[in-house]
């Protein structure tokens, strides 16, 4: 038998791993990951080298419109699934898994759209960030009481109605009013919401779509990170 590089092996798995993100295809990669695991590859190292790349991959080539939003929402999804198999083995050994920030979300208050929002936490949590996801129609005060609770550096408020968008200054308001702001950083989104609307209502940000999402939590928790 020729001799076995033993990096070579799960190198070539975390390539495989990186692959099935990408396609979307969730038992491939869940199967994968407890290969990986059973090579005896660190959880923490899988999740780095196997699947953050692979949704880096697909992130850039949804930027330049290679793929599109299903493949998004299935790579979030195999992702989900991965991270349901590596997660408790982390918790296992005691690893720490680095989270990027935590992130409290939610569609505000009258409105029940969360199709986007759903997206936004698939691909922040899949891209590290640890989200607690309110659901649709929350209050104001509901958003900062949980922000509170968990010390969360992101909130983050959906609305698709004109009508509703005005929950998003509450919302900014609210913040500033109970004392987490500048700490935590408010981004809004939702299919009616422009960068007018963010700087009238003096939120930090917003992103027209759920990569942009990513990129901006990115710059709002990382130290330097530009106000947008
Ligand atoms: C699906 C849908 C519904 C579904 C929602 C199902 C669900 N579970 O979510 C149902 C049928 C329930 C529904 C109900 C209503 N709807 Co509706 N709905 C839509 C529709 C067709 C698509 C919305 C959608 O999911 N888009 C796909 C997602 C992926 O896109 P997105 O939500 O914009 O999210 C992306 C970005 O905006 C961004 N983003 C989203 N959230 C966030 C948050 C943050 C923090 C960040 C950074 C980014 C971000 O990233 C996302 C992913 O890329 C839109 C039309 C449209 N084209 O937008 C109308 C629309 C939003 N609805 C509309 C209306 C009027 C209603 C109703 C009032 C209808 C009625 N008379 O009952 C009710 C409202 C109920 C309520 N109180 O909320 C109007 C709103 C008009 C307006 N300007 O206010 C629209 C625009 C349709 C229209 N042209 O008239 N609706």
């Amino acid at each position: 038998m020729p001799d076995l590089d033993h990096n070579a092996v799960p190198e070539e798995m975390l390539e495989s791993l990186r692959q099935s993100i990408i396609e979307g295809a969730a038992q491939r990669a869940v199967a994968l990951a407890r290969q990986v695991l059973e090579q005896g590859l660190d959880p923490l190292s899988a999740i780095d080298r196997g699947c953050m790349p692979g949704m880096d991959h697909l992130g850039a080539q949804y930027a330049r419109r290679e793929a599109f939003l299903p493949d998004l929402v299935m790579a979030g999804e195999a992702m989900k699934a991965v991270m349901a198999v590596l997660e408790p083995e982390m918790r296992k050994r005691g690893a720490v898994r680095h989270t990027r920030g935590r992130v409290v979300l939610g569609t505000v208050k009258g409105d029940i759209h969360e199709i986007g929002k759903n997206l936004v936490a698939i691909l922040l949590s899949a891209n590290g960030f640890e989200v607690h996801d309110l659901g649709v129609n929350v209050p104001a005060e509901a958003f900062v009481a949980k922000a509170g609770e968990v010390k969360a550096d992101l909130v983050g408020a959906s609305a698709l109605l004109t009508t509703t968008m005005r929950e998003q200054r509450n919302l900014v308001e609210a913040v500033q009013r109970e004392g987490l702001a500048p700490r935590v950083k408010v981004m809004v989104g939702g299919a009616p919401v422009t960068r007018r609307w963010t700087e009238e209502i003096a939120a930090d940000g917003y992103s027209k779509d759920a990569v942009g999402a990513v990129a901006l939590a990115k710059s709002l928790v990382e130290p330097g990170g530009e106000r947008s």
